[in-house]
């Protein structure tokens, strides 16, 4: 089941590969440092916020970041800044592979989408990229599929989530610095351009 139809309380799901298993794109100590730390500190915070809250227990994490005015106001902020940095992680982790993996360059449908909507898949990861380096402080670049029907690249602020567009990321990129400072240090440009060795598109 994904964490996103999931109840309290929420609990680390294990990368579905080795902590070293991105290297050299993206470093092992990273891997520890974000999923078993960051991430982990997203979910105890999260299970934090609902523990007095019997009713919102009982609803899914998507539920909960799709009804904000049902959150209470006294933990509306925690819920959706955690919630939402809970469903972002684990939709990244996720949407990871080693780079041998064949699951890098779309196909099919999306394949095509991205053609007529971008011209190439090359033009449209320029794009994309573009879009990733313009991300002002902490958030996270998107690829999503619109109301209309149409490939958009969104920027999300902090812990925002796609569920604002009404539509699940297709493909998401974490630019807060804790997803690269280790290797990378200030160098957003060189975790980008390295992480579509990694990313999966569907
Ligand atoms: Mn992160």
């Amino acid at each position: 089941m994904l964490m996103q139809d999931m109840t309290y309380p929420y609990t680390l799901p294990p990368l579905p590969y080795d902590y070293s298993a991105l290297e050299p794109n993206i470093d092992t100590e990273t891997m520890h440092y974000h999923h078993d730390k960051h991430f982990q500190t997203y979910i105890n915070n999260l299970n934090d916020a609902l523990k007095p809250y019997a009713r919102l227990q009982q609803m899914t994490l998507r539920e909960l970041l799709t009804s904000r005015l049902a959150v209470p106001a006294a933990v509306r902020e925690k819920i959706m800044n955690n919630g939402g940095g809970v469903y972002n992680h684990s939709f990244f982790f996720r949407h990871l592979a080693p780079a041998s993996e064949p699951v890098h360059r779309p196909t099919g449908a999306l394949a095509t989408a991205i053609e007529k909507t971008y011209g190439s898949f090359s033009a449209f990861q320029n794009a994309f990229s573009e879009q990733a380096l313009a991300v002002f402080g902490s958030g996270w670049t998107a690829l999503i599929e619109d109301k209309r029907g149409r490939l958009k690249i969104v920027n999300l602020k902090n812990q925002e989530t796609t569920l604002a567009y009404g539509a699940e990321p297709i493909l998401l990129l974490d630019v807060w610095e804790h997803a690269y400072y280790l290797k990378y240090k200030n160098e957003r440009k060189s975790y980008v351009a390295n992480a579509w060795n990694v990313l999966v598109l569907p």
